[in-house]
């Protein structure tokens, strides 16, 4: 095997073009290392399933760690006011171990009022702090890291007044209260800062004696999708949630940390992938956009350094996506893709979520249903579903939409 090192992400080939995609072969979620094939739900479940797990947890995305012993919450808000009334707010701090300054996360919680039983919940993490995601003055402002963008209201490092509401439009939060749904959120920074020397200060320094794990074990995806395990954690105490009924999701680098988290949780009722890409729902093998190298290169923090050795290699790994998607099953999930968002291959993640399908057909489930991609705005599938929706990479109003018909219609059952 020859590993080429790129000197920098620019020198990187990345491919746009169909025809100059080479041949590949996936590797077949239903055979075993010692090539008996999988035949029941069984097999998937006790035998399979964690075999799969286990090669993601050495080759990608590091090891799961549980839920730490002195783990607390503290509700430091409730307002039954917001939304003019027609949802109550509220913000939880998660202290995962004892003492007054232990790490931590801050969740937001909306949930509407006008429903007298526990409710289903909408949840994932946001990119710029929790008060980014509506302008609601009673959310509480950030004091982590962030990530400079001025236009945000993000300077030097941290959120200032103006950041409130500025990413508002990935987050249909009426819209979800509206429908009957809550919708939790908190800030992936709080969990690790997203740059190379973040893992310093984030839980894979703060958490590792009391998680005993070494934080080259795990990397920033791994740590960002163990928070969402956290969040679910709370949601189980709350009685005004159904947590039965908790649909994940998260856009881009934080629908990978979905994807690895509900692969690792089976408590999440729904999974929803909304243009995650390379490293989420989209294949390795197929050379289109955004590569293996590539990711590791503009972002060598985000997954372990065994995953490097793929780089000119994809085919070497004895997994690829759609099998992550397979370990979803037979809980329903929903890949989205747009239009303009070449980068991620929606192509890539069609295909994948169409090789998911055979560990689907395990427990009875349908899939997508169809062999093509879909037109865009036309979404496909049963248990499975696909959209790839007009315009660039982003969350939008469209998503939002899809997502909830598609648990409306998943719940009903
Ligand atoms: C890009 C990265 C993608 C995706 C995206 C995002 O720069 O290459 O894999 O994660 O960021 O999170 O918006």
């Amino acid at each position: 095997m020859t590993i080429t090192i790129a000197l920098s992400a620019q020198d990187i080939p990345i491919n746009y073009d169909e025809s100059k995609i080479p041949r590949y072969t996936l590797p077949d979620p239903l055979q075993t290392k010692d090539g008996k094939h999988i035949t029941t739900s069984q097999q998937w479940e006790k035998q399979q399933g964690p075999v799969m797990l286990k090669l993601f947890a050495d080759n990608v995305y590091g090891r799961m760690p549980g839920k730490p012993r002195n783990m607390r919450f503290k509700v430091f808000d409730v307002d039954s006011n917001a939304f003019q009334g027609k949802a109550i707010r509220k913000q939880v701090t998660i202290y995962f171990s004892s003492g007054t300054d232990a790490p931590s996360m801050d969740v937001l919680l909306y949930l509407p009022k006008t429903i007298n039983k526990p409710v289903p919940v909408f949840m994932g993490l946001n990119f710029y702090g929790n008060q980014t995601i509506n302008a609601d003055t009673g959310i509480h402002l950030s004091t982590r890291w962030v990530m400079n963008d001025e236009k945000l209201g993000l300077i030097n490092n941290r959120a200032t007044e103006a950041s409130r509401g500025k990413d508002a439009g990935k987050w249909a939060v009426e819209e979800i209260i509206d429908r009957g749904y809550g919708l939790a959120t908190a800030y992936y920074g709080d969990l690790e800062p997203d740059h190379p020397d973040g893992w310093k200060t984030g839980i894979r320094t703060t958490m590792k004696t009391e998680l005993s794990i070494d934080e080259n074990e795990w990397a920033a995806i791994g740590a960002w999708a163990w928070g969402l395990s956290r969040m679910m954690d709370y949601l189980q105490t709350d009685a005004a949630v159904d947590a039965s009924k908790v649909v994940i999701t998260g856009h881009s680098r934080l629908g990978k940390a979905c994807l690895w988290a509900a692969a690792n949780d089976q408590r999440f009722a729904i999974v929803v992938s909304n243009d995650s890409g390379e490293g989420g729902a989209a294949l390795s093998r197929r050379w289109f956009g955004e590569t293996i190298e590539r990711i590791n290169t503009s972002f060598p923090h985000w997954f372990v350094a065994a995953y490097k050795m793929y780089n000119n290699h994809p085919e070497l790994l004895p997994v690829d996506q759609h099998i992550l998607l397979g370990l979803m099953a037979p809980r329903p999930l929903y890949v989205a893709s747009a239009a303009d968002d070449a980068w991620a291959d929606p192509k890539g993640e069609f295909l994948s979520a169409k090789n998911a399908e055979p560990v689907y057909a395990l427990f009875g489930k349908q899939g997508l249903g169809v062999t093509d991609m879909p037109a865009v705005d036309h979404a496909v599938g049963e248990t499975i579903r696909y959209h790839i929706r007009t315009g660039k990479h982003d969350f939008t109003s469209y998503d939002w939409q899809q997502y909830l018909d598609f648990a409306d219609k998943q719940f009903a059952h």
